[in-house]
């Protein structure tokens, strides 16, 4: 009977800390999604601050923004005003590579680390504009 409880009790043991070390997890699971999703609509190189959805994008500190190109057209992120010293300092997608934009269902992300407004644009379509809020 006592060799029955202890087992009882093990096991029971056993159970909570697979419980707690799940919910541990998860947690951190859902701390490090912390993403922002926008997307690059079609038709996006005729529009100007409506080619990407939503405009402005509102972060916190630390989120990620996730851009997907839902258009046919090959498309950069590029922080920065149009032609300004600091253009693409920030973050870029680029014109090659792994992060570049080049077709539908590619996508960049980079994580905001300082309140402010950010503007961006592509540099394909200059007059695609946007504008990112980290509050
Ligand atoms: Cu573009």
């Amino acid at each position: 009977m006592v060799s029955k409880t202890i087992y009882l009790t093990a096991s029971l043991l056993a159970i909570l800390s697979v419980i707690a070390i799940g919910a541990s997890t998860d947690n951190s699971v859902f701390a490090q999604g912390d993403k922002v999703q926008a997307s690059i609509v079609p038709g996006a190189t005729t529009l100007t601050d409506t080619a990407v959805d939503p405009n402005p994008i509102q972060v916190k500190v630390g989120q990620t923004v996730v851009w997907t190109n839902d258009d046919s057209a090959f498309h950069t992120v590029t922080s920065g005003k149009i032609g300004a010293a600091d253009a693409g300092q920030l973050f870029d997608s680029g014109l090659a590579g792994p992060t570049a934009l080049t077709s539908k269902g590619k996508t960049f992300e980079h994580t905001f680390d300082t309140a402010g407004e950010i503007d961006y644009h592509c540099t394909l379509h200059p007059a695609m504009t946007g504008k990112i809020i980290v509050t």
